[in-house]
């Protein structure tokens, strides 16, 4: 592995870090993902303040089906409040967007940037995290230098539906043998499924629904953090 190409991890990881060791080197292993239309009516900043109140460490503002410049206003007012927490702030996809606002990092979807492209952007010091949707993908970004992987959708998820069957947690196992970069489970994770998923190799989480359509946010971030 190239260290020199993940400025975001310390060099001590090796083949044989466990999980713990991993997450630790990224600072967080529950990535919590927006959805504004999920929050059963409530404004996204009174989540937010739940979620940085639980101990929650790392945020990802995805909200792409609004304009690029409601996207920035929201995720300014989002900011506030994750620095308010100290916690990581990265915006899905949009590299422009994280250069305006500076935040922590971005999220690239597969169909995002080039990690290469990213990283020219926003040089060695934010982080870059890949969605990936098979063994290959992981294994490409991280030796293209992505700092995290996402791997879903693990288990049934309505968004995700139209991409086919779910990957299942023998998968995951798999996938997580074959990478030494943070692997993040995505894609239907609940309180119920926590266990298994950390279990079979994961480095952490990324939820949306479990967590954003709570009524109690700030206990249900308690809750998962506690299992994790
Ligand atoms: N990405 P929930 S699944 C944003 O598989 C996202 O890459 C996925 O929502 C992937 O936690 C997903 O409510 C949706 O299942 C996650």
């Amino acid at each position: 592995m190239d260290f020199t190409r993940h400025p975001n991890i310390c060099c001590i990881i090796t083949m044989t870090a466990n999980k713990t060791t991993i997450s630790a080197q990224i600072g967080f292993n529950l990535l919590l993902i927006t959805d504004r239309k999920n929050t059963s009516g409530r404004p996204l900043a009174d989540i937010m303040m739940c979620a940085g109140e639980a101990g929650v460490r790392a945020v990802q503002f995805r909200e792409k089906d609004i304009s690029l410049r409601e996207q920035m206003s929201m995720a300014i007012e989002i900011q506030k409040i994750t620095r308010q927490f100290d916690m990581k702030l990265f915006i899905n996809d949009r590299v422009d967007l994280c250069m305006a606002i500076d935040a922590d990092g971005v999220h690239l979807p597969s169909t995002g940037l080039p990690i290469a492209v990213a990283r020219k952007m926003l040089g060695r010091k934010k982080i870059i995290g890949v969605s990936c949707h098979s063994v290959e993908d992981v294994v490409r970004a991280e030796s293209e230098g992505a700092d995290y992987a996402l791997l879903g959708p693990i288990y049934d998820t309505p968004s995700k539906r139209e991409y086919g069957k779910p990957l299942g947690i023998d998968y995951l196992k798999s996938v997580s043998e074959s990478t030494t970069i943070p692997l993040f489970a995505v894609g239907g994770i609940k309180i119920s499924n926590l266990k298994e998923v950390m279990n079979r190799g994961a480095n952490g989480v990324a939820m949306i629904s479990e967590i954003m359509a709570e009524k109690d946010v700030t206990g249900r971030c308690r809750d998962v953090l506690n299992l994790l």
